[in-house]
């Protein structure tokens, strides 16, 4: 690490008052809404600083703090690149040390907005059903103890009691993450917690409410060591906490803001609709669910990356055509939106070569993501009669990866809340065929109807069979043709 250099600086005197508490505060996020947020206050002004929040883990304020809180974007091109340095983050709070100042700020009548990225998992739900999973530890937490909460919904539930108390306006809850109606999914959990504690709670944030669902895209993979030192040898500058995105950006947000209060969004290139449902499916199946069977998949066939995978002409020829015959006639497109056109575009956004994101990091979490990127995908084939042999192969992949050994024999560091109880069920079964049933009986991932369809399960344990045989480049290859 080139510690000589000076350390990136920038004054916080300057910094816009805060108007949104962020929870996550990851490099997604820092890449994406709040470049969209600092860019709206530019172009129309308003008050909306961001404070963000980690959950757990101190790293991101440590690196962030003597950085007055700024840091570089790097946008990553095929023909080159170019930075900013980002100065809308006011402050960052870490939940597990300080959770009051965490509720001081969320309760603060300045804050207007809580957004979120706190991934699939933090919402604490069932993936198959989006129902609240009343037995997670930080759930179980936060109903013992409602005003030291844990959870991203206990935070959320929490600093609206305090607001309503305190005869405040509530704020807006715009979730940020990969779901599936992400919006109604995130007041779901919220009003069933809330219900928990206290009913008139609930209702109250029923009625006075907003959480608009939203389509967040920008490829944004984890900062690496290298990436921190390239930087810093170009600029002659240290800063701990860059950020690496692709050109490409989309967010699409739902209008359905508390008193319409906001930044000015639309001003800056976010879509603005009444229905985000059509965007979400297109991007979750198409992008989301192309990304995790590549990933899989790719990391079997022994890739490091996403770029790398479809430099391989094998699972370039896959993507397509999970593409051209899996995904796009399951979708309904947005108006005015060409399926194929927006699918080559994913396809360039893949190749890209600058953007070294790893198999293994869109690998992880599995258990959270299969439901909305791939199975739903395939319980709708399945239903109208269309193939899914290459999204059963992926979801082949994804049990073979979480057995935990890779084509070569060697260990896969598996990440997934469920990793340990996956791997047993896979190591436990003897055999491919039974090694299948044991991981279609995870409800959560598997909803029951689905894991008992023969034309689902059949499929699945051939692919299986075929990939423990064969491997996976090879089966790729045969489903594409
Ligand atoms: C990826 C996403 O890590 C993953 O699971 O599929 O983070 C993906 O890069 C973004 O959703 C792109 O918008």
């Amino acid at each position: 690490m080139p510690a000589d250099l000076p350390r990136l600086s920038r004054p916080l005197e300057n910094r816009p008052r805060p108007g949104i508490v962020h929870l996550g505060l990851g490099a997604f996020f820092r890449a994406h809404g709040a470049l969209y947020v600092e860019e709206a206050m530019r172009h129309s002004g308003g008050d909306w600083g961001i404070v963000g929040v980690s959950l757990v883990r101190p790293a991101q304020r440590d690196a962030l703090a003597p950085q007055g809180f700024a840091y570089t974007a790097v946008e990553l091109g095929p023909e080159g690149q170019s930075r900013r340095v980002v100065e809308i983050v006011r402050d960052v709070l870490v939940a597990r040390e300080d959770p009051q100042a965490v509720l001081n700020a969320m309760s603060d009548a300045s804050i207007r907005i809580v957004s979120l990225t706190v991934t699939e998992k933090g919402y604490c739900h069932e993936p198959s059903t989006g129902a609240l999973n009343r037995s997670h530890p930080d759930i179980v937490n936060d109903l013992e103890n409602p005003e030291s909460p844990r959870s991203a919904p206990g935070f959320l539930v929490r600093a609206l009691a305090r607001r309503r108390q305190a005869g405040l306006r509530p704020f807006t809850v715009l979730c940020c993450d990969n779901l599936p109606d992400n919006g109604r999914m995130v007041r779901g959990v919220v009003l069933e917690l809330a219900g928990l504690i206290d009913p008139a709670l609930e209702r109250w944030i029923a009625e006075e409410g907003a959480f608009p669902s939203t389509m967040v895209d920008r490829i944004v993979p984890a900062t690496k060591e290298e990436d921190i030192e390239r930087l810093a040898s170009e600029t002659g500058v240290l800063d701990l906490s860059p950020v690496m995105h692709e050109p490409f950006r989309q967010w699409v947000v739902e209008d359905d803001f508390v008193d319409g209060d906001r930044p000015d969004l639309e001003a800056v290139g976010v879509e603005i609709v009444k229905e985000v449902a059509p965007f979400e499916h297109m991007k979750l199946r198409c992008l989301n669910g192309t990304h995790s069977a590549l990933a899989y998949l790719g990391y079997l066939a022994g890739h490091e990356t996403i770029a790398d995978t479809v430099a391989d002409p094998v699972f370039a020829g896959f993507v397509r055509h999970l593409w051209a015959r899996e995904i796009i006639p399951s979708l309904t497109p947005p108006e005015g939106v060409d399926l194929a056109a927006y699918a080559q575009a994913l396809f360039d956004r893949y190749a890209n070569p600058a953007i070294r994101h790893r198999t293994w990091q869109i690998a992880m979490d599995g258990s959270q993501k299969l439901p909305q990127r791939i199975l739903g995908t395939i319980s709708d084939n399945i239903e109208a009669g269309r193939p899914c042999d290459g999204l059963i192969l992926a979801v082949a992949g994804w049990m073979r990866y979480v057995g935990g050994i890779d084509e070569k024999g060697a260990a896969i560091d598996v990440r997934d809340p469920l990793a340990d109880r996956l791997r047993q069920l896979s190591e436990s079964a003897d055999g491919a065929d039974a090694k299948v049933e044991a991981l279609l009986s995870v409800r959560e991932v598997f909803p029951a109807g689905l894991a008992a369809d023969a034309r689902f399960a059949g499929p699945l344990k051939e692919a299986y069979a075929a990939l423990a045989d064969e491997g996976a480049r090879k089966c790729a290859a045969g489903v594409a043709g």
